[in-house]
């Protein structure tokens, strides 16, 4: 799905008088664009969820303008040379602003064996997408900051200007995984290029943050480790791109970590397990951001309404198509579970690299339904 939305002709200038930090009203559009998509979609999956199609919902709202941003700024490919990204199961936007086609999360919720990300096994918004270092998004939190100074590492072996990206919620910084980054990522004379993003809801499933927390900032714990540090206000679309930018320019220059906490929104509560209705209490992004537009004369009200029925309507009527497309067979069940190709050691991928102690790779057989 695409949008042909363009500013406006008469856009006002692109930086508002006495504000140098404006983004380009091009900009401006794209994000939001990739925003809107990515809440319609959530609310499309929690009706599919609360209509019997699909076991269990969890995923992003109120982190679009940190999410999408994020994922406009991925340098994304395959290989060390590229970004990595090792994320959450509320990185939707992320991944729509990266360019995936939201018909996948749908089949994913629904289950069928069409889901590119896991075959129709896990839950909604576990993305896995080998071609672009999106490694497979875990349940168990917090575990994919354990694994990011290991892809760290090979992005600085590969010397290019690839980084790896971590992000994780607030409660999970308390796992002992979160002190396994801060402390892998900045050994002395080892410094890893790793962005760590924390994306502070104030929430872990019913614990507020302030019973959980003698900390001011998650964000201050970096300070001991000598890892520069940020917190950014992660419901302003503008700061999230123009703050991630910075961040990230930094990771990918200096080969030294980062990490950055951005203040967010749970807007439909933990997951499906608690309702998954709007709370009115927080504040949504989308709501500063349509204010931006408008007075910047970047997009008119009506603009942004009728693309928000556009993409309502579209994957509204990509639920239907999903619907009909078939569930796993009980025969697959043991497929997916090890590797069915060498991929490390085949003769494409090992080219320049010599392993003479390690056996041969198992012969190649390509994967039947496509699974990333
Ligand atoms: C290792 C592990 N422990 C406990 C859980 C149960 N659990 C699921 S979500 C969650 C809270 C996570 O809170 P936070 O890290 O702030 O992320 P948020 O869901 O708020 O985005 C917990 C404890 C889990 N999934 N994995
Ligand atoms: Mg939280």
């Amino acid at each position: 799905m695409t949008t042909t939305t363009r500013p406006r002709l008469d856009a006002g200038p692109a930086s508002p008088e006495g504000d140098e930090s404006a983004l380009a009203p091009e900009l401006l559009v794209r994000l939001y664009d990739r925003m809107l998509l990515a809440r319609c979609l959530e609310e499309r999956l929690i009706r599919m969820n609360k209509q019997g199609d699909g076991f269990f919902w969890v995923g992003g709202p109120g982190e679009e303008a940190l999410n999408a941003s994020l994922g406009l700024l991925v340098h994304k490919g395959q290989g060390p040379e590229f970004d990595y990204l090792h994320l959450h199961y509320r990185s939707t936007a992320t991944l729509l602003a990266m360019g995936a086609d939201p018909i996948d999360t749908l089949r994913q919720m629904k289950n069928t064996a069409t889901d590119p990300y896991s075959g129709g096994r896990n839950f909604c918004n576990h993305y896995s997408v080998r071609r672009w270092n999106v490694v497979p998004v875990s349940s168990p939190i917090e575990v994919q900051f354990s694994m990011a100074p290991g892809t760290a590492l090979a992005n600085k072996r590969a010397g290019g200007r690839g980084i790896t990206i971590v992000q994780g919620g607030d409660a999970g910084t308390a796992e002992g995984d979160f002190s396994t980054c801060l402390i892998w990522s900045s050994l002395p004379k080892r410094e890893l290029p790793c962005l760590m993003i924390v994306a502070n809801n104030q929430w872990g499933i019913s614990t507020p943050a302030a019973d959980a927390h003698a900390e001011k900032h998650i964000a201050d714990r970096a300070g001991v480790f000598g890892i520069k540090s940020a917190v950014v206000d992660g419901n302003d679309a503008e700061t999230c791109y123009r703050e991630l930018k910075k961040a990230m320019d930094y990771v990918r220059a200096e080969r030294r970590p980062f990490l950055l906490e951005a203040m967010v929104s749970r807007l439909y509560g933990h997951t499906s397990a608690s309702g998954a209705n709007f709370v009115p209490e927080e504040v949504d992004c989308f709501v500063p951001f349509e204010k931006k537009l408008e007075e910047r004369r970047i997009m008119t009200r009506a603009e942004m309404d009728e693309l928000r029925a556009r993409y309502t309507q579209q994957l509204l009527d990509a639920s239907k198509k999903v619907r009909e497309e078939p569930q796993p067979k009980g025969d697959d069940i043991h497929r997916h579970v090890f590797a069915e190709r060498d991929l490390v050691r085949e003769p494409s991928r090992a080219a320049g690299v010599s392993s003479p102690s390690l056996p041969p790779s198992a012969p190649s057989r390509s994967s039947k339904n496509g699974v990333h």
